[in-house]
């Protein structure tokens, strides 16, 4: 199928991966579509500004230049490609890239390790998504039998504590919390404490949003995560870096900053429902060799989905 008659597909399910990465398949399949008018084969030219739409689509410049240099080699290989089968060869030479990176595939959250509980420090600029994503992760685990408590350690404000209380209500898991502008470390000790003692399976500490730029801000994570380390060998095992999908170029930075401050495991890329540029996904998961555990697609609890880099990439292929 050629790309030009994707708009007269018929509708999908709202449920549906394709349909909530509908903003940036329309913006990507129309300006490719453009590319290619009037133009037969692919050429210098057609590459050059399939290059550029990619980096205009975020996807970053070190990956979008690995993606071009791939499709290059294959139109010198197998000569008088026609642009009707651009979209197939951009879909594998985009599925091989995501194939070689680490990967959450079915399983995002594996408790390897014997120590319980398994505990989860989730980090990330302001209003990312942090605590929304928080929540939807508890349901999930609830769903999946799993005893989860959260713990309120962004102590800045005194709405994101009610926020990860009504997360929790709505849920069924428990909130450690303590009066604004308490030590949010010494909310994160609590919470670990309580999870030992009720022998919780998963445990997640919500902490405040912080600008990457702010070094001292991020350090404080440092200690955080010493907190937990003190009262549980082992823990955190994981530390989840929030980025939010509609940052663009910026979400790389705040990865960079992260990254270097605390050892970062996995990655959760929210509102992609809401941006035309989802390509930074691929960006992401391409120079960060941290695997992008879970991607958020919409504000309702159930809009979390395990990332897995095939359904993704097939899904930003869909046409209608
Ligand atoms: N459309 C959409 N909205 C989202 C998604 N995830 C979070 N949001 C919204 O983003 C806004 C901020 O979410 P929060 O969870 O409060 O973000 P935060 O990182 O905890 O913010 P701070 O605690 O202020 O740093 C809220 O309005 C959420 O409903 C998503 O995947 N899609
Ligand atoms: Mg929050």
């Amino acid at each position: 199928m050629g790309i030009f008659n994707f708009f007269s597909k018929p509708t999908i399910p709202k449920t549906h991966l394709a349909e909530k990465l509908t903003k940036t398949r329309h913006s990507f399949w129309g300006k490719l579509s453009k590319i290619v008018a009037g133009r037969s084969t692919i050429d210098s030219d057609v590459l050059d500004r399939l290059e550029e739409l990619l980096i205009g689509s975020d996807v970053g410049v070190a990956t979008t230049v690995k993606i071009i240099n791939a499709i290059e080699q294959r139109v010198a290989r197998d000569k008088y490609l026609t642009t009707s089968e651009l979209d197939q060869i951009l879909q594998s030479e985009t599925e091989q890239l995501l194939h070689r990176l680490p990967s959450s595939k079915k399983d995002a959250l594996v408790i390897t390790r014997p120590i319980r509980p398994h505990v989860i420090l989730v980090v990330g600029v302001n209003g990312v998504g942090k605590t929304t994503t928080i929540g939807k992760l508890a349901a999930q685990f609830i769903g999946q039998g799993k005893k989860v408590i959260l713990g309120a350690a962004d102590t800045f404000r005194a709405a994101a504590m009610e926020q990860l209380m009504i997360w929790g209500n709505r849920v069924g898991a428990a909130v450690v919390a303590r009066p604004m502008q308490s030590d949010p470390s010494s909310v994160a000790h609590e919470t670990v404490q309580q999870g030992i003692r009720s022998d919780i399976d998963v445990v997640i500490i919500d902490t405040a949003g912080r600008l990457h730029t702010k070094v001292h801000l991020i350090n404080e994570l440092a200690k955080i995560k010493r907190t937990i380390q003190k009262c549980l060998p082992g823990a955190p095992q994981e530390v989840w870096l929030v980025l939010d999908g509609t940052n663009g170029q910026n979400a790389f930075l705040q990865a960079e900053a992260f990254t270097a401050a605390v050892s970062v495991t996995g990655i959760v890329v929210t509102k992609l429902d809401g941006t035309s540029k989802g390509g930074m996904v691929l960006g992401i998961a391409d120079q960060f060799s941290i695997p992008i555990k879970y991607i958020g697609v919409g504000e309702k609890v159930d809009d979390l989905r395990i990332f897995d880099p095939h359904a993704f990439v097939v899904s930003l292929f869909q046409k209608w």
